[in-house]
Parts: structure tokens; C-alpha cells; sequence
């Protein structure tokens, strides 16, 4: 059984114009990311995100977002929340050995989750890349959920590599980042620094 990353970095075309998302995870794997999320909210053809998913998973683990048909028809992994194909339908559709990822930011929500490898917790801190969400959990409610999760914890929201480090001491078994990777100016680099932060909370540095 393969170790569960993470570092997981989320790839996002419109937060910067730079990098499209194939090109970012292949910074983000560069850099040493243990997971890459093709995160794509705009319409687009299947077929498109399949030869994404395709595209990114020649440089290292992948994850889609939102999509299961994507992620089966790309051999990847998926990664849901509530509005999407609930997480043991996708677990059946893509089997025993594909990473099943969820979101949740509730104690009840983490009691809840059958058949994922890992839930997907925040904000912890503010965050503009995902419009809409309510306040910040901040440490204390992500150590609250981390205790009552079956399976690991990863922290999004603006995590940053200095924010690292307490949201690991909070728990959490890794991290997931949008804007603080893919608005960097070299991602490859930035992706390096959260590695770093990982490895040094792990460290107990
Ligand atoms: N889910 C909870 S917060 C968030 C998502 C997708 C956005 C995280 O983006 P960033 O830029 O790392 O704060
Ligand atoms: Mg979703």
C-alpha cells in the first residue's frame, strides 16, 4: 500500500495566467508535491480534463476534482464534496486502490465519512480562492475535527509553508494549497518550501 501524500498541491488556471494546470503539476512534482489536484471549476469538455488528468499523471500521483468520470476514464484519483458523487459511489466506480478524497468542516461531517483515504478540512485561515465559504476554522476547530476523523486530515486554506507547521502541531497528517503555490513565481521552488515545512513539523523541528 502506497504511503498517503501530504502535500498536495491544487492546480487553479485563473488565480494566475502563467501556468495552465499540466504545467503546474509538473512544477508541483518537481518541487516534490506528493499529489497534484486538477481543480478546473469552468466548463469544460470531458474530454479536455481527461487528457489533463492524463497529462499530469505522467509526472506523479493525481487527483481530480469534482469529476469521478474523469478520474475513472484517466486511471486517477477523485476528489469530492457533499454536492458531488457522494464518496462510496465513488469508491465503487474507481476501486480498492484509488485515492478517494472528500471535503467536510464539521465534526459531525468527518464522523460521517465512509470509504476516502483522507478528508479535505478548512478554511482554516481566510482564503480568496474559494469564494462563498463561511469563517475560518482556525486551529483550534481543525484539531476538534482531526480528533474525531477515522481516517487523516488535510488543512486547506490558506496554508502558506510558515503556516505549516501548526496546522501539522494541530494534527493534521498534511496540506493541501492553492494561491500559495500557483501565484508564486516559481512554483517548483515554493512547492520545495512546503516539503521542507513538512518535513520539519514531522521532525518536531
Ligand atoms: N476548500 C477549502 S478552502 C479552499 C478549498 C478548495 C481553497 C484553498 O485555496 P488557498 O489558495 O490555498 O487558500
Ligand atoms: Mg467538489
Amino acid at each position: 500500500m502506497r504511503q498517503l501524500p501530504r502535500l498536495h498541491v491544487i492546480t487553479d488556471e485563473v488565480l494566475q495566467t502563467h501556468f495552465d494546470h499540466v504545467t503546474l503539476a509538473r512544477l508541483a512534482f518537481e518541487g516534490g508535491a506528493d499529489a497534484v489536484q486538477l481543480r478546473e471549476k469552468r466548463p469544460r469538455p470531458a474530454r479536455e480534463l481527461i487528457a489533463m488528468a492524463e497529462g499530469a499523471c505522467r509526472h506523479g500521483l493525481t487527483i481530480v476534482d469534482d469529476r469521478v468520470d474523469v478520474a475513472f476514464a484517466a486511471g486517477v484519483g477523485v476528489h469530492v464534496g457533499a454536492e458531488d458523487v457522494p464518496p462510496d459511489v465513488a469508491r465503487r466506480i474507481l476501486g480498492p486502490d484509488a485515492i478517494v478524497g472528500f471535503s467536510t468542516r464539521t465534526v459531525e461531517g468527518v464522523r460521517a465519512v465512509r470509504d476516502v483515504d483522507y478528508v479535505g478540512v478548512g478554511p482554516v485561515y481566510g482564503t480568496r480562492s474559494k469564494p462563498g465559504l463561511t469563517t475560518p476554522l482556525g486551529l483550534d476547530r481543525l484539531a476538534a475535527i482531526v480528533a474525531a476523523s477515522p481516517v487523516p486530515v488535510i488543512a486547506i486554506g490558506g496554508i502558506t509553508a510558515e503556516r505549516v507547521g501548526e496546522v501539522m502541531a494541530a494534527g493534521a497528517y498534511g496540506v493541501a494549497a492553492i494561491s500559495a503555490i500557483v501565484c508564486a513565481p516559481d512554483p517548483a521552488a515554493e512547492t520545495a518550501r512546503f516539503v521542507r515545512a513538512i518535513e520539519a513539523a514531522l521532525r518536531g523541528a
